[in-house]
């Protein structure tokens, strides 16, 4: 049997109840009459309710919770329309192995059918993109039904769930909450984790890629000792950016490139062999993969795979004993090919260029961010250039929307950086197309007082859209905005500061006065529309 805690109230009393078992501490949500009754539970709890402008910008804050905190992150959408606006966030918690809970509103149970306001069954939409979608129904189980869905998201592979509570089933009642949040599960096959350790110890030039589920699965102590172990460089995505700090010995960040051509080995860890890691083939070199339950092991391409808890299979690579290959000329060839790379960025991150090379924004930048900043990147080329141009130091810092490539993403996930993060720097990377589609929850951070400092690369295009369609047909159509737009300006009406930057010796004092500004200020650059990213990668 286990524990369980008795709830008094409605079934909105419960779930608050199960979410506190989980941490949970704040909701995002955007109010509609259907959800009250969450609103209402959550009074005078530990949980605080930030509410949006778009169920979009509250889904996606919920799934950055989730980043920020390793922890689930929650969010309250009315019924209809409110959970559909949630959609391209909840596909994006899908896609990140992130762990975000929807509760839904419903119209009432007892009219379905008759046409209430909003009636819509969300479940079948949702089970697609959800390790969970359902609609709870017996409010004496609520809290159970929560807490197992809480957990459910949380357990590897972690993903989200979603349950609607029909408006009816908020009557009087009473129902238990079970304690705790389930065990880990730590098990994993130590001949596999063995016989990959043989396989990096023998190899002549291995390298590790580590991806968001090692950041998920806590890797970052075993990632360190494991590669220091076995003097292995390792390069990462995703939400495994700072596992290892920018300037570790063994961390790369700019000769990914050269796997291809001179490792033997290549072990992907935490993430899928997906476009993004060259569908996983790497030249000549093997690969092996390292994933966070079976579930994830590659359908296109058949690899040496190991599945189970990341931490502990690295901490198994760790411990592995016996002879391995001296890896120090590999190490000291990846760290030539970085510096040369590094010297190369130099100009770039410098350029004093009329109109203003996106790069030389990161050369401000890179100046003014503390170590642990907190990075969230939203939209094309301009915040392609910030994979290349940011060292990141601490895991849980880069938020970038993944591979399902949503723009949108990045005010929900600015608003959730500071909610969670009180004390360090936010800085939001925005594309200028990007950041059409969430300015105006600038409102909920000036509202929450959640100063956040946003820098436009405003080249008047869809840029990452537009450079290709010329390159391919030598024409473009739907990839211009209206050039030279004021988005500072746009934050300024609603209440937060701004400026807009011209010339590339004004970008330095205006991101100070942002920092310093202690609002949501948005650093509105003009960069130069003819600038075109280097990309190697395709869409297929
Ligand atoms: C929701 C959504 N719609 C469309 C796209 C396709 N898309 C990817 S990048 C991009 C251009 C982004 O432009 P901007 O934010 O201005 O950045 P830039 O490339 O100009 O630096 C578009 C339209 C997408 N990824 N997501
Ligand atoms: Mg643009």
């Amino acid at each position: 049997m286990r524990a369980m805690a008795h709830i008094e109230g409605h079934a909105g009393h419960q779930t608050i109840a199960a979410l506190r078992q989980f941490g949970v501490d704040a909701i995002f949500t955007l109010n509609g009459g259907h959800i009250w009754p969450f609103y209402d539970a959550a009074r005078g709890t530990e949980i605080r309710i930030v509410d949006t402008r778009h169920e979009q910008s509250a889904a996606f804050a919920a799934e950055a919770y989730a980043k920020l905190t390793r922890r689930p992150g929650v969010a309250a959408l009315t019924a209809g329309p409110g959970v559909t606006n949630g959609i391209s966030a909840v596909t994006t918690a899908m896609f990140n192995g992130s762990p975000l809970v929807v509760l839904g509103g419903r119209a009432p149970a007892a009219r379905w059918g008759a046409g209430s306001l909003q009636e819509f069954d969300h479940v079948p939409v949702l089970a697609p993109i959800t390790k969970l979608a359902a609609t709870v129904t017996d409010p004496s189980t609520a809290g159970a039904v929560v807490h197992d869905a809480v957990r459910l998201a949380a357990q590897r592979h972690r993903g989200p769930v979603f349950l609607d509570f029909p408006l009816d089933l908020f009557g009087p009642a009473e129902g238990d909450v079970p304690d705790g949040t389930g065990l880990r599960d730590e098990s994993i096959d130590h001949d596999a984790v063995e016989r990959l350790a043989a396989m990096v110890a023998s190899a002549q030039r291995p390298a590790f890629l580590v991806g968001s589920d090692a950041y998920w699965d806590g890797a970052s102590e075993t990632l360190t000792a494991a590669a220091e172990h076995l003097g292995v460089p390792c390069f990462f995505n995703g939400l495994g950016r700072g596992m290892l700090p920018a300037r570790h010995p063994l961390a790369f960040l700019r000769t990914r490139g050269l796997l291809k051509q001179r490792a033997d080995l290549v072990v992907v860890i935490g993430t899928p062999l997906d476009f993004r890691v060259g569908f996983g083939r790497f030249g000549d070199a093997t690969v092996a993969h390292v994933v966070d339950a079976p579930s994830r092991v590659a359908a296109h391409i058949e690899v040496p795979t190991v599945a189970g808890d990341i931490a502990a299979i690295l901490r198994g690579l760790a411990d592995h004993r016996g002879d391995r290959v001296d890896h120090t000329d590999w190490i000291a060839e990846l760290r030539a090919a970085e510096n040369a790379e590094l010297a190369t960025e130099a100009p770039l991150l410098a350029a004093d260029t009329d109109p203003i090379k996106p790069t030389r924004i990161y050369g401000e930048l890179r100046k003014v961010l503390d170590p642990d900043a907190i990075v969230v990147c939203d939209g094309g080329d301009f915040v392609s250039y910030a994979g290349k141009y940011v060292e990141v130091n601490q895991p849980g810092t880069w938020l970038d929307t993944g591979p399902y490539g949503c723009l949108g993403s990045g005010m929900g996930y600015a608003i959730a950086a500071r909610t969670v993060h009180p004390d360090r720097q936010v800085v939001v990377l925005l594309g200028d197309g990007a950041a059409g589609f969430s300015l105006m929850d600038v409102d909920s951070l000036v509202r929450h007082r959640l100063p956040v400092v946003m820098i436009v690369g405003n080249n008047g295009i869809w840029g990452l859209e537009k450079h290709p369609m010329q390159y391919i047909y030598g024409w473009d159509v739907a990839c211009d905005l209206q050039p030279d737009t004021r988005y500072d300006d746009v934050v300024k009406a609603l209440g937060g500061g701004g400026e807009t930057v011209r010339r590339p010796d004004e970008i330095g004092p205006a991101l100070r006065r942002a920092f310093d500004s202690g609002v949501p200020y948005l650093v509105n650059v003009m960069t130069d529309p003819a600038d075109v990213y280097p990309r190697s990668s395709n869409l297929g």
